[in-house]
């Protein structure tokens, strides 16, 4: 695919992103000024270089992209230093199916982030339309009931954004805004059921500790509708890979929401509130104008359109990865090669991984790895063998239990979320 080619959104179009807002710390307006500098700089050969999808390697329109080193983690890839956003170097997810804690990615909105939370005086607030307000410690919501476990994939709506074409604003995320983890805590229905939800509820709302610096910016808030709050899989979570949470994923406590964007596990959470109507207002900015998709089937618009009316994201679109291997590896001839990686869906589970090694003319079917929940990351195998010697373009396409099949071009949407096309890896065999 030649990128060098792919036009920008043009400036006055309607974007309906969260992540563009000022408090981000990259005004829209510059970041249009440096990527119109950057795309006339990718008329020359190098781009063809800069389009690489293996992330440590790539190089989006705004720059190569650093490794920073924050507390708790190994080096990640800077996104932003202000409030803190870091993707997961990709060669983390050839590790194995379960994201380790100091490689996860990491993810806020606000510039006043907490820096430190005393674990002894933390509460938890569950208030609006219920029976019996509560003010919750840590112990006591680890003793409320018996903890509860799953495997869950958290993914940001923008992962792998930065492939958008044409380009979108926002973050220019390649694919390591995401990871697998095994969470443990207490199911929001036991939560619920204790405060006592009352007649007439309609969505519960979800908040942390975080704080916008100034009074313009809404504060980042979620919400889910009360039929969802009560359901099993939701869950206050403060357990991650056998530890406490790291604290930039959230400690001590965030909602896990498996089956759904990142954007709804709210972090440092801090207060719970019922409410008896739709979540709206200057706080509820990022449900009712951020995070947002066509309101449609494919959710999806014809590149460069607006939609006519969008709703709220929801659930993770099937999607696979090869990481064993990255653009620019080079393979033996006539030699068995494994290929592996890693696939996943919004909750039915995979059902199928297929690769091609002939750029998508013929498919044969990868062996599933050990089954995890259907809400985790499955790893797969495939060995392939190249008769001959010069490049190959190998390809992954998943298919889920309830029949979605990763699209073999790139649906589009002005925000850039929710991206799952099939993946292509270009290597040379020698
Ligand atoms: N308190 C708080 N929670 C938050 C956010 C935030 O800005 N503040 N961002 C959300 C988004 S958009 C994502 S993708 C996930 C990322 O989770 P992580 O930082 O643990 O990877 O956190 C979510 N929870
Ligand atoms: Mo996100």
């Amino acid at each position: 695919m030649n990128r060098s080619k792919r036009p920008l959104l043009g400036q006055n179009q309607k974007i309906r992103s969260g992540e563009s807002l000022p408090a981000h710390g990259t005004p829209s307006r510059r970041r249009f000024v440096q990527d119109a500098a950057a795309l006339a700089l990718a008329a020359s050969p190098v781009a063809a270089l800069a389009a690489k999808s293996s992330s440590e390697e790539v190089t989006f329109a705004d720059g190569p992209r650093p490794l920073v080193k924050y507390p708790g983690k190994r080096p990640m890839i800077r996104v932003h230093t202000r409030p803190p956003h870091l993707e997961t170097p990709f060669g983390v997810f050839n590790e194995g199916p379960i994201t380790p804690n100091d490689a996860f990615f990491v993810r806020y909105h606000l510039a006043d982030f907490p820096r430190a939370i005393d674990p002894a005086t933390y509460r938890l607030a569950v208030k609006g339309h219920v029976k019996q307000p509560l003010e919750l410690s840590l112990a006591e919501l680890k003793s409320m009931a018996e903890p509860v476990e799953v495997v869950a994939v958290n993914q940001c709506s923008g992962n792998s954004r930065g492939f958008s074409s044409p380009r979108v604003f926002g973050a220019q995320l390649a694919n390591g805004a995401m990871g697998n983890a095994r969470w443990v805590g207490v199911p929001l229905r036991k939560v619920l059921e204790k405060a006592g939800v009352s007649a007439g509820a309609k969505q519960v709302t979800f908040n942390g500790l975080d704080a916008p610096v100034l009074p313009a910016t809404p504060d980042f808030r979620k919400s889910l509708e009360i039929n969802h709050a009560l359901q099993d899989e939701p869950m206050l979570a403060w357990g991650m890979n056998g530890q406490d949470l790291p604290f930039l994923n959230g400690y001590p406590l965030r909602l896990v929401v498996p089956g759904y964007f990142g954007t709804y596990w709210v972090k440092h959470l801090s207060e719970i509130e019922v409410l008896d109507h739709a979540f709206d207002g200057h706080d509820a900015f990022y449900m009712t104008k951020g995070y947002r998709v066509p309101d449609n089937d494919c959710q999806c618009v014809e590149p460069g359109t607006a939609p006519a009316s969008t709703r709220p994201i929801t659930t993770l679109a099937v999607r696979s990865f090869i990481t064993s291997v990255h653009n620019g590896s080079v393979l033996p001839v006539g030699k068995t090669v494994e290929l592996k990686g890693i696939a996943f869906d919004g909750g039915s589970g995979v059902k199928q991984v297929e690769v091609s090694q002939d750029g998508g003319q013929s498919w044969k079917a990868a062996t599933l790895g050990r089954d995890l929940g259907r809400f985790s990351f499955r790893e797969w195998r495939a060995p392939v063998s190249f008769p001959k010697k010069g490049p190959a373009l190998l390809m992954v396409r998943a298919t889920s239990n309830k029949g979605e099949v990763q699209p073999a071009t790139a649906s589009w949407n002005p925000a850039g979320y929710r991206r799952n096309v099939v993946e292509s890896t270009s290597v040379v065999v020698a």
